[in-house]
């Protein structure tokens, strides 16, 4: 037959008016004996408090924040005769203790079951780096196989509640790509946790938007494709002339004609001489798919972050018409009004730093695109020609590809013939 019973908090020693840090049952939960149904937390350490009966919540009589001692009654439940009492025949468990702020592996107290463990709460010396968890989160967080200390918390005073846990798990997953077709399953170090500001003045500001989301992408692409970069450069001495040429005929216009125009141009005669670079793994990663169209990226820097939006059909396009669109473009990503349609569709990618400076540099493939074009800043250099040096506009580029699908000959191949379709514009009207 039902009974309603009052549970109440056990021995815990000389401790009094201690704050209930989490109450984790609700009216209406079915629980088993040995369940935890809240946490105290002393100045030194947490402890949970079990249920001595199974039953159901009929009502909470403490919430987060309370003061308790010793006989302070949690809750009443409804049990039946047959669960009256806990495994050991008590009445009334004692507290388990916490771990008290540390992230130390498990403590004797923590694999004890819950009769064996010790009724009195004591310090821990504080080791590692701190972590707030009742032992029933450290016990769900062990079992996941998620170390608490790399959990961040969000309850009161930073403490690890179950949501922590599971909210960590399933970014750890969805990083991981477990359970996708891109999965990969790494299995890293977790990046150490730092005080900054025990070395000095530091300020937080959080990540926007955009850099959140483009930081992920390349994460997963950085460490999910392995990249090569093939480096070379192209004398640009005579399309630099032309397009000084031309960008003063536009000027009334107002269409900037800068390197990178022509850089679209030069990449589209490229891809549709090697059409690996301009091609897809499909899901399966087992086969190609080969693109009979050429929307290209282009990386933009916006006060916000990176963003790659798509010119689309580079390859039924003239240099003016891709400078004017680069201008509309860029400046709508500066100015937020991309949309996520205008960054999709792209087959092949170009990041120009060409307008701040710089050598070299290896950019991140925009996954499943397989490759990637890096420009850096033309500079004049001597070039030795018919047994002479002479002046020449260099500009330096730099070709990631994922070594998956191509081979290094084929990306130099198409890094030659690149700079050789730069070096020579009548090749662009081809
Ligand atoms: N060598 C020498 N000069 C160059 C050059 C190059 N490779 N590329 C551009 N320039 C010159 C331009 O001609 C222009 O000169 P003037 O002002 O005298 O006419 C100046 O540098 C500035 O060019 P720009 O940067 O405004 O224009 P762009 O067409 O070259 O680039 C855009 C447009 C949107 C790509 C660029 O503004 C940008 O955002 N670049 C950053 C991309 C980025 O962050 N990539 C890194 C991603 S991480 O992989």
């Amino acid at each position: 037959m039902a009974e309603i019973k009052q549970v109440a908090v056990p021995d815990i020693g000389d401790y009094k008016d201690v704050s209930i840090i989490e109450v984790m049952v609700k009216a209406g939960d079915k629980i088993n004996v040995e369940d935890n149904l809240i946490t105290l937390e002393t100045d030194k350490a947490a402890m949970d408090v079990p249920s001595p009966y199974s039953g159901t919540v009929k009502e909470l009589k403490v919430k987060t924040g309370d003061k308790v001692s010793q006989g302070s009654v949690i809750l009443l439940l409804e049990s039946s005769a047959a669960s009256n009492q806990t495994k050991n025949g008590q009445t009334n468990q004692p507290a388990h203790q916490a771990t008290a702020d540390v992230s130390a592996p498990p403590t004797i107290a923590e694999n004890l079951p819950a009769k064996q463990a010790p009724i009195l709460p004591k310090a821990t010396p504080s080791i590692g780096i701190k972590a707030h968890a009742s032992p029933a989160i450290r016990r769900f967080a062990r079992e996941l196989g998620v170390q608490i200390a790399n959990v961040k918390g969000s309850g009161e005073k930073g403490r690890v509640t179950k949501d922590d846990v599971q909210v960590f798990v399933k970014s750890a997953l969805a990083q991981s790509g477990v359970g996708t077709a891109g999965g990969n399953g790494l299995q890293v170090l977790a990046m150490p946790v730092v005080d900054f500001a025990k070395f000095g003045t530091v300020e937080t500001k959080p990540l926007s938007r955009i850099k959140k989301l483009s930081g992920a992408n390349l994460h997963r692409n950085w460490v999910s494709i392995p990249h090569v970069t093939q480096f070379d450069e192209a004398d640009i001495t005579e399309m630099e002339a032309f397009r000084k040429e031309l960008g003063k005929e536009y000027v009334k216009q107002n269409i900037k004609i800068t390197p990178l125009a022509f850089m679209l141009k030069a990449v589209v005669i490229a891809l549709q001489k090697f059409p690996e670079f301009n091609a897809s793994l499909d899901a399966s990663s087992e086969n190609l798919v080969l693109k009979k169209y050429f929307h290209i990226g282009v990386a933009v820097d916006t006060p916000d972050g990176l963003m790659v939006p798509v010119l689309r059909d580079v390859d039924k396009k003239g240099i003016v018409q891709l400078a004017k669109e680069l201008g509309e473009i860029s400046a709508r990503a500066r100015d937020k009004k991309i949309s996520a349609t205008d960054m999709q569709g792209g087959c092949f990618s170009i990041s120009s730093l060409g307008g701040i400076g710089g050598t070299a540099f290896t950019p991140i493939i925009n996954a499943p695109e397989l490759a990637i074009l890096g420009v850096s800043r033309a500079i004049i250099k001597p070039m030795h020609q018919d047994d002479t040096f002479v002046a020449r506009l260099m500009l330096p580029l730099s070709l990631s590809y994922d070594h998956r699908v191509i081979d290094g000959a084929a990306a130099a191949r198409f890094i030659v013939f690149l700079s050789q379709v730069l070096a020579d514009t009548r090749r662009l009207a081809l």
